[in-house]
């Protein structure tokens, strides 16, 4: 039997918690022969909520689920885990801006960061799902200086998947033909969906599909705006999805890429691709055992570049928007990133 994981999720009494939980305790994340313990993180207002989906857990009878923690206090929640799904923020009310948000969000990610840096494995790898998530994921990591920044990332997993589902309905393939779409930069409507390097039952898919009018319409329009989409039709956010993409962006970063594939995930730029170093940006990935590279080499077009580029500038004005939010020893760790100077 492998050792056990500690797992902890927050936003656990939230629509993606409730999506989520059951499928980390059926092993879905590190496989079905490591046991788990779940370690739930939401809001002292959300306890009772939380408390039920503790016993719905219980009633399940996961032979993989080894314990369980619900608790509105991050240091218990984070002690000793693994592994770190931060779903948990306040979602976007009626008449916010996306710096409101961010202004909003970004106290949450600083106290969890460093909650994280003083309890966690020294090893812990921190998965970021909560919106605006690039720039909370950039908080949190801030905010945690003495961990590796390479442990840290967010979740550009669901618009990878929304963008190949596209992809395959319009070429009338099934889901699993599809490989290497890749998401460029911001978890927003910005984001850069792209075709070019995909390919589709093993052929390039702008080739089968022979469609370019529709690849930089209809396709980028609509996964930068399937979330809002999912919303109008459900009345509530993308939360079966969510979860469903959060699963694959831990499994595929704890089990490792298939050879020659790889998945989108918002990283620390080390400068590939003009990005600037230390923003955190959605770049296509290979991962092995918990870590990542970012695939090199990839070329861009014109128009290509043109809407990559208006997703970098959107990142760095959310960065500068939230710099004023962290504590000042976290400001100076974040600079040394950005310029590579030491302290
Ligand atoms: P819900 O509002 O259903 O649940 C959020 C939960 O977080 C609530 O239980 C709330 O009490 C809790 N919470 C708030 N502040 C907290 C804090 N400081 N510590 C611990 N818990 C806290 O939202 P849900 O639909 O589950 O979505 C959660 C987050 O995921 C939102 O920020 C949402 O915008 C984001 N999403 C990110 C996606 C992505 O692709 N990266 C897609 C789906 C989703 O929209």
């Amino acid at each position: 039997m492998a050792s056990v994981k500690r797992i902890a999720v927050t936003g656990a009494a939230g629509q993606i918690g409730y999506s989520i939980l059951p499928r980390i305790a059926a092993g879905e994340i590190f496989g079905p022969k490591t046991p788990v313990i779940l370690q739930c993180l939401d809001l002292p207002v959300a306890m009772d909520a939380l408390h039920g989906v503790r016993m719905e857990l219980e009633d399940c009878n996961f032979p993989q689920l080894k314990g369980m923690v619900c608790t509105d206090d991050p240091k218990l929640a984070f002690e000793g885990v693994d592994l770190a799904l931060l779903v948990g923020s306040t979602p976007r009310g009626p008449g916010m801006q996306r710096n409101d948000l961010l202004r909003v969000n970004g106290p949450i990610f600083v106290e969890q960061g460093q909650a994280l840096q003083e309890v966690a494995s020294k090893k812990v790898r921190v998965v970021v799902v909560g919106n605006p998530c690039n720039t909370n994921c950039w908080i949190a990591m801030s905010s945690a200086p003495k961990l590796p920044k390479k442990n840290f990332s967010a979740m550009t997993r669901l618009d990878h998947n929304r963008a190949a589902s596209q992809l395959a309905m319009h070429a009338g393939v099934e889901y699993s033909q599809v490989k290497n779409v890749i998401i460029w930069g911001n978890h927003s409507n910005t984001q850069f969906p792209d075709w070019n390097h995909a390919v589709i039952a093993g052929k390039k898919a702008g080739k089968v599909l022979n469609d370019e009018q529709w690849l930089r319409g209809t396709f980028i329009q609509t996964v930068q705006e399937r979330g809002a989409a999912v919303i109008k039709a459900r009345g509530k956010s993308s939360a079966l999805s969510a979860a469903s993409s959060a699963i694959d962006h831990a499994r595929l970063l704890m089990q490792g890429t298939r050879e020659g594939e790889w998945t989108s995930m918002v990283v620390v730029s080390d400068g590939s691709y003009g990005v600037p170093k230390g923003l955190m940006c959605s770049f296509p990935v290979e991962c092995e055992e918990g870590n990542w590279r970012i695939v090199k080499g990839l070329k861009f077009d014109d128009f290509s570049r043109e809407k990559f580029q208006k997703s970098i500038d959107e990142l760095v004005w959310e960065r500068e928007t939230v710099k004023p939010l962290l504590p000042g020893a976290a400001v100076a760790a974040a600079e040394t990133v950005e310029t590579g100077r030491s302290a």
